[in-house]
Order: C-alpha cells, then sequence, then structure tokens
C-alpha cells in the first residue's frame, strides 16, 4: 500500500507549504547559507519560514530573527537535545509540529526551511519531515569528505560545498573536490557557494525552485 506521511494525511491541504532540510556538519555555513537564500527567495515572491535545531539553545533562530531578514514570527527553534540527528529522522515529531504551527500562523506559506543542527556526515532527513533535503559541507572540512562517502554526501537531494573562499588557505584543489563529489553522487546535484559573499547562492535558490516550488 502506498505510505503517506502523517503530515500529508493530517495536513491534506493543497495549500501546505513545502518542507525543506539543510543539514550538515557543525559550522559547515547552514545559518550563513540560509540568511542568504532568504532575501533571494524573497524577492522571487516566495512566502517563507524557518525552523532551527540547536542542541539545547536557540541560537540559531535568534540569529536570524535579529537578522532583519525576515519576521521574527516566521522562525521557531526546537530544542533538539543532544542528538541532533533524531529530531530530523528517528522522531521528528517536535519538527513536524513546528511546522504545522507556521502553517497555521502563515496561511499563504509556501516553503518552510528546517535547519538541523550541526551533525557528522552520517545525518539524514526523514522524509515524514521534508519533501527535499539539503547537505552543507565545507571545503575547510577537508577534501577527502566526498570520499569518505557519507550518507549525508549521498542521499542527500542537494550537496553543497561552502566555504569556496578558503580553498587556497586550507590547502585544499577545489575542482577536484567538487569532481570527487559529482563522482560519489552519481549524477545528483552539486553546488559551490560562499556564503559569505552569496556567491552560488542563486544556483541554490534556482534548485529548490525547481525541486518543490515547481516554479520555472
Ligand atoms: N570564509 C567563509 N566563512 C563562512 C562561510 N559560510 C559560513 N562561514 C562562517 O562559518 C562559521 C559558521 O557558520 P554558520 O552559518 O554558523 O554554520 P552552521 O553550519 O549554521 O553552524 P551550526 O548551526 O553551529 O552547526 C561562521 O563564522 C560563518 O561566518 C563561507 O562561505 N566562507
Ligand atoms: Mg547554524
Amino acid at each position: 500500500m502506498l505510505e503517506l506521511s502523517s503530515r500529508k494525511v493530517s495536513g491534506a491541504s493543497q495549500a501546505s507549504a513545502a518542507r525543506i532540510g539543510v543539514g550538515g556538519p557543525v559550522g559547515s555555513g547552514k545559518t550563513a547559507l540560509i540568511e542568504r537564500l532568504i532575501p533571494v527567495l524573497r524577492g522571487r515572491g516566495v512566502d517563507l519560514a524557518v525552523v532551527t535545531n540547536d542542541l539545547v539553545t536557540k541560537e540559531d533562530a535568534e540569529r536570524l530573527r535579529r537578522s532583519g531578514l525576515i519576521d521574527p514570527a516566521r522562525v521557531l527553534a526546537v530544542e533538539a537535545g543532544a542528538c541532533p540527528h533524531t529530531v530530523i529522522r528517528e522522531d521528528p515529531t517536535l519538527n513536524m509540529a513546528a511546522g504545522d504551527d507556521l502553517e497555521a500562523s502563515f496561511p499563504g506559506l509556501e516553503l518552510i526551511i528546517f535547519e538541523s543542527g550541526g551533525d557528522n556526515l552520517a545525518s539524514t532527513f526523514s522524509l515524514d519531515l521534508v519533501d527535499w533535503w539539503m547537505f552543507v559541507i565545507d571545503v575547510a572540512g577537508g577534501d577527502d569528505i566526498p570520499r569518505k562517502k557519507g550518507p549525508g554526501v549521498l542521499k542527500s537531494d542537494l550537496l553543497v560545498v561552502n566555504k569556496t573562499d578558503l580553498a587556497p588557505y586550507v590547502g585544499v584543489d577545489l575542482e577536484g573536490m567538487l569532481t570527487e563529489a559529482n563522482a560519489v553522487r552519481a549524477g545528483k546535484p552539486v553546488l559551490a557557494t560562499n556564503a559569505r559573499r552569496g556567491e552560488g547562492v542563486e544556483a541554490v535558490a534556482d534548485m529548490i525552485c525547481r525541486a518543490v516550488l515547481f516554479h520555472a
């Protein structure tokens, strides 16, 4: 029998917002990328909100609320506890509830971005929680990361290699790293970004719009 997520069963409305995940190791630039994506997506008319996950704080949510980029009421925080992957994969009910709250508060909502707490290369999102997810690694984490073939690198719908500006300082051959990333992902997309300066962010937004918002 066809399995439907509880969200799709209970939400059931055509107007429900698309939900996407942004995962990746601690400090790879997930929040920085979201800070860059918000104005680009809003500029394209996308009605959006964000749910952040941190271990025991609301650090990232508070940062986004203070940023001036988005109505602070559109940012909710989930405190993930000691296992950040649990609340995005094994039992994502807290995150699903946060998404439902945002949809109830903002009826025109089209997109909810879930940032996971920074976690290891094995973290992945449950498809009960999100429709599509990206995994953000950074060049300073080492050019051997794609070769290690973690589930995040292999299974994500989009792999983002961030902090391209740091490649010369950490002795990373960026082109080689991207070539290996493309090889291990066997055709699934890989994009390079510099979230500090906003480089490559339009291409990430294009992919989100095509993959889950079905914009041209
Ligand atoms: N040079 C450079 N620094 C970056 C880039 N993206 C993010 N940073 C910096 O990297 C650090 C971590 O960025 P965050 O956006 O907080 O990373 P995160 O993945 O959200 O971190 P956690 O949520 O704690 O896992 C910050 O000091 C950012 O300014 C980039 O493209 N280039
Ligand atoms: Mg963050």
